[in-house]
């Protein structure tokens, strides 16, 4: 069990101005903040984050989409952080999402889901490596 993982706040979510809601409920859960950054991905970037989806129907939208505009990168801590953050998110799908999760709330559809959260502890370092050097987290 590891207690980092890592999100991003999507670009439906900061565009449509949930960026300070989110990192609020985030934080009051009791998640603390190891590594912050407001950036944008490029068509290659979101691309390569996404790779492992790199075959299926949905994934040039989901590139178009991840780098349409601003996203905020972190990593998280807490005891349980990866599986407790992804009960916090809900489910991948909002419709499917449980009520006062972050998706049922901030989320409009299944691509543009509002956050990320890593899936594993393997996958939340590679994630968090992917956006922050050493300097960065704290
Ligand atoms: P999650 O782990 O909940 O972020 O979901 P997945 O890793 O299964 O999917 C990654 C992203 O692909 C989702 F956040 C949104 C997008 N996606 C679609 O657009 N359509 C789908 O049917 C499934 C995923």
């Amino acid at each position: 069990m590891s207690n980092r993982t890592f999100t991003m706040i999507k670009p439906d979510a900061t565009s449509k101005g949930y960026t300070g809601a989110i990192l609020d409920q985030i934080i009051k859960a009791g998640f603390s903040i190891k590594a912050l950054k407001w950036t944008k991905l490029t068509t290659v970037q979101a691309g390569l984050f996404y790779d492992v989806h790199r075959e299926r129907g949905f994934f040039g939208e989901l590139v178009e989409f991840m780098s349409s505009g601003p996203i905020v990168a972190a990593i998280l801590e807490k005891e349980n952080a990866v599986e407790d953050f992804r009960t916090l998110i809900g489910a991948t799908n909002p419709a499917n999402a449980a009520e006062g999760t972050i998706r049922k709330k901030f989320a409009a559809s299944i691509g543009e889901n509002a956050v990320h959260g890593s899936d594993s502890d393997e996958n939340a370092t590679i994630e968090g490596d992917f956006f922050f050097s050493k300097l960065e987290r704290f």
